[in-house]
């Protein structure tokens, strides 16, 4: 299927609006904004040259509206689902979660990145049917970061994020509102994802050959949308903008370039400002990272240059002068980070990622640690303790790890002997220790584990006790097993 591009201009999702001011038990004598998200099935065309796609967005839209929030304010949202009781997508009962007797349609919404109490994290089992709705609480006590909510539905999220149940959260506070990096219109989030789509518009979801067990290890597209869109065109003008790259896909990674080889200055990572600008030729991004980078388009007046993923067009730029102009200077510095000292951890978690494969060499689940979600809770960190964890990779993928509230820094990556982990468990370094590159010198919250090594994080466990998750944001395996429920005990 051979479509004409950039003939769709880029779909910019609205700022989500309050619909008043409520107050909630958390927040004791004090009013706060209060949001409604609905979810609901709409149709809207992912190209000019093809009918209209079923899917599914809050707010009936996808991405859905853009929630912004101010470092110290709190806000309150209602996750509404309004969507059919009948699934679209192919659900694979013999998965933990999804099982025959459950209901087809089932949400809860989880904001990545928040540090957010247990109660409103959207924990996997706390889901909810058409006609029923949560109301969520977010403290909003954190540095300003691109952040994104989806779903996170037991055994299902891999679906209700492919029918479109995703969006941006951008978190502001006063120190990065200071240093003059390009805003309001200027400031964009763009979702990448692919998806597998017909001539007919449809959105199909690959299945495996057995049709008890559709459930594959991984989804790739044939078609890369930008904020829901095939190929769109965005006019800019002769000016810095600022651009909020969130990897929203299922499995897919992303290498980003620029068509005219200009680089894309990274500013921040998943959880934040980096220290310093990060000019990079091309930017990778796993699913669930985020990277904020700044395009000067300053003195290209006239010319059209594609932002691309492995040398393919996903987006373009349309320079045209409008007459405004950008006199703001690039801070030299943006951010403070102090690294965490490994001798503050109280913990060196060992934990394997690991996949289970069929006679015929087939993956048949993913796990973590060697356990099944439903094991009994093993990750118990203190409140406010310093731990590292060292994910071990027994498999031949990379597997981007996500811890549910809490910021971490990665400290290295080391070779390790597969063999003798297999055969005594015990970890035999062959190389030395890789630390992490310029990109990943900030906050993180999703790390690639890479194949073939230990990738060890450290992190303090701060946020309010209670129950939350970390897996594998490869969707297709945080479903089937690649997700572990942690405890964060209160301090003693
Ligand atoms: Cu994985």
């Amino acid at each position: 299927m051979t479509l004409a591009r950039f003939v769709d201009p880029l779909p910019i999702p609205p700022l989500a609006q309050p619909v008043g001011e409520r107050t909630h038990a958390a927040y004791p004598g004090r009013r706060l904004p209060y949001y409604r998200m609905e979810m609901r099935a709409f149709r809207t065309p992912l190209h000019r040259d093809l009918p209209p796609t079923p899917q599914w967005g809050y707010q009936g839209m996808s991405p859905g509206p853009t929630l912004q929030a101010q470092r110290g304010e709190p806000l309150l949202v209602e996750w509404i689902n309004a969507l059919p009781q009948e699934h679209f997508l192919p659900i694979d009962h013999s998965i933990h979660g999804a099982e025959r007797e459950k209901p087809a349609v089932r949400t809860v919404a989880h904001v990545h990145g928040a540090r957010v109490p247990a109660d409103s994290d959207g924990y996997p089992e706390d889901w909810f049917t058409p006609g029923h709705s949560a109301l969520y609480h977010y403290p909003n006590g954190q540095d300003a970061a691109t952040l994104w909510y989806h779903d996170h539905a037991m055994g299902i999220t891999r679906l209700n994020l492919y029918a479109g149940l995703f969006g941006a959260y951008v978190m502001r506070d006063p120190h990065e509102q200071a240093l003059g990096l390009p805003d309001g219109d200027c400031d964009l989030p763009l979702a990448l994802c692919d998806r597998l789509v017909g001539k007919d518009g449809k959105l199909y979801y690959p299945v495996s050959d057995d049709p008890e067990a559709p459930w594959v290890s991984e989804c790739n597209g044939n078609a890369i949308l930008c904020n829901g869109k095939l190929f769109p065109y965005l006019e800019v003008e002769p000016r810095r903008y600022r651009l909020r790259l969130m990897n929203v896909a299922n499995t897919r990674f992303f290498n980003l370039t620029l068509s005219n080889g200009q680089p894309l200055v990274q500013v921040a990572s998943d959880q934040g400002l980096l220290a310093a600008p990060l000019p990079r030729k091309q930017v990778t991004l796993y699913p669930a990272e985020r990277a904020d980078v700044v395009v000067d388009f300053a003195g290209l007046d006239g010319k059209d240059i594609e932002l691309r993923q492995q040398g393919d067009a996903i987006l373009q730029f349309r320079v045209r002068d409008r007459g405004r102009r950008d006199t703001a200077a690039m801070p030299t510095a943006l951010n403070t980070i102090e690294r965490t000292p490994p001798a503050t951890a109280v913990r060196d978690r060992v934990l394997t990622l690991g996949e289970m494969d069929d006679a015929g060499g087939r993956p048949t689940m993913m796990m973590l640690g060697g356990k099944h979600w439903s094991a009994p809770i093993t990750e118990d960190p203190r409140q406010d303790s310093v731990e590292i964890w060292s994910l071990v990779n027994l498999t031949g993928d990379v597997h981007p790890v996500h811890l549910h509230l809490v910021r971490f820094q990665v400290l290295e990556r080391r070779p390790f002997d597969l063999f003798a982990w297999n055969a005594t468990r015990t970890l035999k370094y062959t190389g030395p220790a890789q630390p992490p590159p310029p990109e990943e010198m900030g906050w993180k919250d999703t790390v690639r584990a890479d194949p073939g090594m230990v990738t060890r994080i450290i992190t303090r466990f701060e946020g309010e006790p209670g129950r939350y998750v970390w897996h594998c944001h490869l969707l297709e395996h945080e479903d089937n097993e690649m997700m572990r429920p942690f405890l964060l005990r209160a301090r003693a």
